[in-house]
């Protein structure tokens, strides 16, 4: 064998080259890879013993792309396009051979060599567009020619991959390896090679990108002004594959490296990067090492099938963790079995599931009215009411009837998890666990830490939600934890603005072009104004009550801020409303006066930022950045924004230190300055200085 780099090394099977890559944890195509690959290929074309050349990786996995953290730092040669084209330049054949996921410039290189070979489990990838950028090296180019531009625009400007099966079918490899990878790959370049099969340069293919017709691209941007709404890269992706079809290769690459170039120096990508391993960051807990024992979580009990409760289950028995599920009524409990199995069936409508995962999903689900049945179950979550008499009370029963060692869980968004863990004899088993709404849908869970919970407890909670494909965030207990904490500072002010003399109109047009998937006013409809309404002692104080009082509960009545067609959930003028408001405006004394949007953007977010910082020097959450995950995850932050906090340093705490101190003075102690943003400020830091 000869090491080419500590990462690349040169062997022989035979008159096989083999360059073994390993480079953990993901081979990512760092510089001592790129540099060992371009001399190993280099070095096997003057070897007369080496008739073709086989690229395999050592470890989990095939090269999963550039190394993500060399980008922002001086490139250092040889780029990867100029590696490939070595590649492409070989007078050998480059068989390579995929494991794990060949991603990015892992599926770039794949496509540079002349024939592909995969396990049956390996995924192909080009995922670059989800950090705001396109394929740098060549995949815009090369992939359109190896299975047309209709099938690779969307690989490319959705970055979603397919699996082996599907690469074989299409035509991105060329034959699935049983067994082992490495023999099987020796043995298809012997193939190859005693067939005298010609060496397909992919660059050089012109059949899939002939006669292609012009309005696929027109049709494929249609589809992304919905899907991609505000986000640069896809529309690059989108050119980037017509140059593919319109040009001779060597101008598409230039026309490639130019359009990565400027997506690469975008404020989109650096924020799309950034949340990339933001959101692996979370799992890291200064005071929870990374193999902390777990406790095995087999069977998980629930109560309370409502919304809550019942996408909760859901999460668990997609995972294939049966579920006991409580309800007090057996009419509540078969309504919320009725409304999983729903969902499912619509699920497999749409060929998501087939009939048969339904039926085990289901099958999985025990329903019972006797909380007694929970105990032998390894983790509660209660997912009732926000009443904390009711939790406490169901916390003392769980403590009597849950095994030693159980885990109790609570899904409320805002109440005090300490007080419920008080209600026990285990308090260091007693855990947050918040969900959001729709909990089989939200990818985000805020893990509430005790202050009594005990470490094992806390890893397995993040371990769980792994397992259950949740991002899981810890935070620290205060009311409203950390998302809904800084929610409720937006919903204030949204809530002013409003009869300040900002229409509903005009706030949700604002906040929904900054990026989030719908304003704030259509938000409370879409949730229902009567979320936590009283009609007993309701009197007309706030425009949730006036609205309420006059029936408009929302989407879920037809009438809310916004009136709706039947079946419909698009919002519609109420002039009915305006008027409400602005009796009501006048009534408490407000002036109404034109808003500009710079206010309404400042006054919706900069105290989500302020109240971030709070919740930093309160240590309720460990870092910056686990704030623009919850934030990106659980409120819909659009990606390419990176997060409140990202957004933060991006537009300047010193900016935003200014506007508070004015609004301030004009507005009151809302927006007095929080001490952590001051001090950053002062030392002429920003929020990333903390992560
Ligand atoms: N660069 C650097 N580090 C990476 C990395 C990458 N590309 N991918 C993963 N890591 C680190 C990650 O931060 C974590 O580190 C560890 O590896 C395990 O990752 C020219 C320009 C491959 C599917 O976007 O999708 O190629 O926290 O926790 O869940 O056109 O990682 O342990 O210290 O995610 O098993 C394109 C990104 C790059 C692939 C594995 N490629 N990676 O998932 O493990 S741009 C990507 C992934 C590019 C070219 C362009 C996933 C994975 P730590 P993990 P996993």
């Amino acid at each position: 064998m000869t090491a080419i780099t500590e990462a690349v090394s040169l062997e022989k099977e035979g008159e096989i080259g083999m360059l073994w890559i390993d480079n953990p944890p993901v081979n990512a195509l760092g510089y001592p890879v790129r540099k060992g690959m371009q001399d190993g290929i280099t070095m096997a074309m003057k070897d007369n013993g080496i008739k073709a050349v086989v690229v395999i990786c050592k470890g989990r996995t095939f090269c999963a792309g550039a190394d993500i953290r060399e980008f922002g730092k001086p490139p250092k040669e040889p780029h990867l396009p100029d590696v490939l084209t070595t590649f492409d330049q070989c007078t050998k054949p480059i068989i390579a051979a995929v494991h794990g996921t060949a991603f990015g410039g892992g599926l770039e290189t794949a496509l540079s060599s002349h024939f592909r070979v995969a396990v049956a489990s390996a995924q192909f990838g080009l995922p670059e567009v989800k950090l705001g950028l396109l394929p740098g090296a060549g995949g815009t180019q090369r992939l359109p020619r190896l299975i047309g531009p209709e099938k690779a625009l969307p690989m490319i400007a959705t970055g979603n991959p397919i699996g082996a099966a599907q690469a074989l079918k299409e035509g991105v490899i060329d034959e699935i390896i049983d067994g082992d990878l490495a023999k099987g790959a020796v043995a298809f370049a012997k193939k190859v090679l005693a067939e005298k099969r010609p060496m397909r340069k992919v660059s050089a293919l012109t059949d899939k990108i002939s006669g292609v017709k012009p309005e696929i691209f027109a049709n494929y941007r249609k589809e992304l002004n919905k899907s991609a709404r505000g986000f640069e890269a896809p529309e690059a992706c989108v050119k980037a594959v017509e140059a593919a079809v319109g040009k001779p290769f060597a101008e598409g690459l230039k026309y490639e490296r130019e359009l990565f170039t400027q997506l690469m120096m975008g404020s989109q990508s650096a924020a799309q990067r950034y949340y990339f391993f933001a959101e692996r960051e979370v799992a890291k807990i200064p005071d929870i090492p990374a193999d902390a024992p777990l406790i095995d979580i087999k069977k998980v009990g629930i109560i309370g099938a409502g919304t809550m409760g019942g996408g909760i289950t859901m999460n668990f028995v997609n995972a294939g963790i049966p579920v006991t599920l409580v309800e007090v009524k057996q009419e509540f409990l078969d309504r919320g079995l009725g409304v999983i199995k729903k969902n499912y069936d619509i699920t497999a409508s749409k060929g998501k599931m087939t009939a048969d995962d339904v039926t085990k999903r289901m099958g999985l689900i025990k329903g019972t009215t006797q909380m007694e049945d929970l105990k032998d179950v390894d983790l509660v979550i209660e997912a009732v009411f926000e009443n904390m008499d009711l939790k406490k009370e169901i916390f003392r029963k769980l403590d009597a009837i849950c095994k030693p060692g159980a885990i109790l869980a609570t899904n409320t968004s805002y109440l005090n998890v300490d007080e419920i863990a008080a209600q026990t004899k285990r308090p260091e088993y007693v855990v947050g666990l918040h969900f959001f709404s729709p909990a089989n849908v939200m990818r985000l869970l805020e893990v509430v830490r005790g202050a009594k919970t005990a470490i094992p407890v806390l890893a397995t909670a993040m371990a769980v939600a792994k397992k259950i494909k949740k991002i899981a965030v810890m935070v620290g207990v205060c009311f409203g934890f950390a998302g809904n904490r800084m929610f409720a500072q937006r919903k204030r002010e949204v809530d002013k603005l409003i009869l300040e003399g900002a229409s509903p109109a005009q706030v949700d047009k604002v906040i929904y072009d900054f990026g989030f998937p719908m304003g704030p006013v259509a938000l409370l409809d879409l949730i229902g104004i009567d979320l936590g309404w009283s009609k007993d002692n309701s009197k007309g104080r706030t425009m949730q009550e006036v609205l309420c009082e006059a029936g408009r509960f929302g989407i879920k009545n037809g009438k809310g801020y916004y009136n709706y067609a039947e079946g419909s959930r698009a919002p519609k003028p109420a002039p009915e409303v305006d008027a409400m408001i602005k009796e009501f405006a006048a009534k408490k004394g407000f002036k109404p006066r034109a808003i500009s949007d710079e206010e309404i953007i400042q006054r919706c977010i900069y105290p989500i930022i302020n109240e971030g910082a709070k919740i930093l020097e309160e240590k309720i959450a460990v870092r910056p950045s686990d704030l623009d995950v919850i934030w990106v995850n659980g409120y819909g932050w659009p990606v390419y924004r990176g997060g409140p906090m990202f957004y933060a340093d991006l537009v300047g705490l010193d900016k935003i230190l200014a506007v508070m101190k004015k609004f301030q003075a004009d507005l009151g102690d809302d927006f007095k300055p929080a001490p952590l943003l001051e001090k950053l400020v002062k030392e002429g830091k920003k929020f990333a200085s903390l992560n």
